[in-house]
């Protein structure tokens, strides 16, 4: 999904034949409506029509899957508004299974968050529903499906059911002159207990929540894929990214998986991480690796100063070359492809922050602290690893509670040997601390915690209505790894 314009917004995109963007329509807005089921008793067309249905995706010739999409796309079509504007979106489902579409990082109510633990009601199946929502806050947003998966690994996150959601701020500072958006996706889920996600654990991390004695127990299954794309194409087998010496890229990295964390290089160029989750950072810096977790956003600015053609792509070698890459060509260059393994690097999210400096307490202090453990049952029903979240599985008796206007705390202890990209709905928090490392000024709405690492994050509870958290991958979601927040 390649948008060419420097910083120029709808409609004049140069994508490829059919992909279309959507742009709002122009009209007047309506006053707000009734809760609409009814699509006849709406007086004014959507902004934004989804079709959700069976298609067929062309990963590469000869490679084609089937899934389920957006408007027979994969991303589905990129939303793209302004801050604040009152945006209606009708979902229409041509399958036989509810469906529920969540609008990832964004402020609005649960009734129409797109989650069935909130209260959303789903799109019927053969039914339609419309969502309509103010657009906020400004930033790289996303929408998927929110569906439980459970055992069947042709629903949910595990489908094609993603897109891009870009709500531009009033003032958009945008300094590029390319932009591009990357998904990154593995697909043909299965079980197994080989975990392809697990990268070498560094023995030298803190590891503030690793127990004194190990698990003895034998670890259960787990999700892995045999293919994998940026977008809806295998590496090599889309267009490449075409690009001109000196130009500023500016990149918008989704990881759209429902099972891994990906790392990311481009082989002779350096990422100016500007935003994470939509947000922008206090201290951009450039580095040589993205690390990504479901759900999670990287905006970063490529400076093309390297003439050549280039693979960018995941750094383990089975990941890209069974898909997970995209040529990235200049002007009048002709030859092979090239990946050079990045230099060693660490991500880590804190470069980006701001540091508390002597006494000056970069963070109010809050009213409250909240302490989540996470453990993983391995093996358990179906051989599948459960989780616990404060020693039960969701749903919880009681319910975590936040009461409007304070300010909570969230500690994150992960006592598992997992890292978990930890999501809550309809929020942003900031980053307070990462395994002992302090840090201010970085928001997001999703966290990896590693392995047996720790987490600090603070949030003020100013979104009433129920609140879901859950760890992004769709697996460790739909066994246990949930919880809900309401306010009281
Ligand atoms: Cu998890």
């Amino acid at each position: 999904m390649i948008a060419t314009g420097a910083g120029k917004l709808r409609p004049a995109f140069g994508m490829s034949p059919g992909q279309q963007v959507q742009g709002p329509t122009q009209h007047a807005m309506a006053p707000m409506e009734p809760k609409a089921s009814e699509p006849k008793t709406t007086g004014h067309a959507a902004d934004f029509t989804l079709q959700i249905a069976p298609m067929m995706v062309e990963l590469a010739p000869q490679v084609v899957i089937s899934t389920i999409g957006y408007n027979n796309k994969v991303p589905g079509p990129l939303l793209r508004m302004r801050e604040g504007q009152r945006v209606t979106i009708d979902v229409v489902n041509d399958t036989d299974v509810p469906e529920y579409v969540h609008w990832h990082g964004l402020f609005v109510p649960s009734e129409v968050d797109g989650v069935e633990e909130e209260g959303t009601p789903p799109v019927p199946p053969h039914g339609r529903r419309r969502y309509q929502f103010e657009a906020r806050p400004a930033g790289s947003r996303w929408y998927h499906s929110h569906t439980m998966a459970m055992l069947d690994l042709h629903r949910g996150s595990y489908t094609g059911q993603f897109g891009f959601f870009m709500i531009d701020p009033a003032n958009d500072p945008g300094h590029y002159d390319q932009e591009v958006f990357l998904a990154l996706r593995e697909w043909q889920y299965f079980l197994s207990a080989m975990d392809q996600d697990e990268m070498a654990v560094d023995r030298n991390d803190p590891m503030p929540e690793k127990p004194a004695k190990p698990d003895p127990r034998q670890n259960g299954l787990e999700v892995s894929a045999p293919l994998y794309s940026i977008n809806d194409k295998m590496l090599g087998a889309g267009d490449p990214l075409r690009v001109q010496p000196g130009q500023r890229v500016l990149m918008h990295l989704l990881n759209a998986s429902a099972a891994q964390i990906h790392r990311v290089a481009l082989s002779g160029h350096k990422f100016q991480v500007i935003a994470l989750d939509g947000n922008p950072v206090p201290t951009p810096q450039p580095v040589d690796v993205i690390e990504i977790a479901p759900g999670e956003r990287v905006d970063a600015i490529v400076e093309m100063n390297n003439p050549g053609v280039w693979i960018l792509g995941e750094l383990r070698n089975v990941a890209r070359q069974s898909g997970m890459g995209i040529v990235v060509e200049y002007a009048n260059q002709q030859q092979r492809a090239q990946w050079t393994p990045p230099p060693k690097s660490r991500w880590d999210y804190t470069i980006f922050g701001t540091t508390g400096s002597g006494t000056t307490a970069p963070h109010p202090t809050p009213d409250e602290t909240i302490d989540m453990v996470f453990e993983k049952v391995p093996g358990g029903p179906n051989g599948i690893n459960h989780w616990l979240v404060n020693g039960k599985e969701y749903p919880h008796d009681r319910e975590f509670v936040f009461r409007q206007g304070r300010r909570y705390r969230l500690v994150f202890h992960n006592r598992s040997d997992d890292s978990h990209p930890l999501h809550i709905h309809r929020h942003l928090f900031e980053l307070v601390e990462l395994n002992g490392k302090p840090t201010a000024g970085i928001k997001k709405d999703t966290v990896i915690v590693p392995a047996f690492g720790r987490a600090t994050v603070d949030l003020v509870a100013d979104q009433p209505g129920l609140t879901l958290f859950h760890c992004h991958m769709q697996q460790h979601m739909d066994f246990g790894f949930m919880a809900l927040f309401r306010y009281v």
